[in-house]
């Protein structure tokens, strides 16, 4: 299945944790294609330290909870604390599109939530999937993110 994750850092070497991070997932998934790393302003919670992000491409043959389970064993394993939410973490990955499905689960929301909302996902993924369209909303990522930069309050840092 083709999927479309996204990752983040703000603590620590943030390349290199977004690059561990990619190694490690490279072993139950086949990368097709990485955004550049771009330097973004936090989001939701922003007393916090300016983020890494990016978004991948990758071909895998998990499903959608045993994908869920690896991407949050990486983050074990690099040692991430959950203690605020949306603050500071040395990694995160998160599922963005999963193929072109929906999940609505306690423990897992695919496509992930406010995609739409967050310039930190679309920036990148526009890069790499500018044609793929939203499962639920029916709008490309191009035109998700022309409409996100059109909307007063958003500034394209
Ligand atoms: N992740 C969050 C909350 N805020 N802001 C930026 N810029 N980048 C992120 O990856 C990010 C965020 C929750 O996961
Ligand atoms: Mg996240
Ligand atoms: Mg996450």
């Amino acid at each position: 299945m083709s999927v479309f994750l996204g990752l983040g850092s703000n603590i620590g070497n943030r390349e290199e944790n977004i690059n561990s991070a990619i190694k490690k997932l490279s072993k139950e998934i086949k990368i097709i294609n990485i955004s550049k790393f771009i330097e973004t302003e936090p989001y939701g919670y922003t007393n916090q330290p300016k983020f890494i992000n990016c978004a991948l491409e990758g071909e895998t043959n998990l499903t959608p909870y045993e994908l869920l389970d690896f991407c949050l064993n990486i983050e074990k394993e690099m040692g991430r604390v959950r203690e605020i939410r949306w603050g500071p973490r040395n990694i995160d990955i998160d599922i963005l599109f999963y193929g072109s499905l929906i999940i609505n689960s306690n423990i897992l929301t695919i496509p992930h939530p406010e995609i739409e909302k967050r310039l930190f996902v679309l920036k990148p993924l526009n890069e790499i999937a500018p044609d793929f369209v939203h499962p639920i909303f029916k709008k490309s990522v191009n035109i998700m993110l022309s409409e996100l930069l059109s909307k007063e309050g958003v500034k394209d840092e």
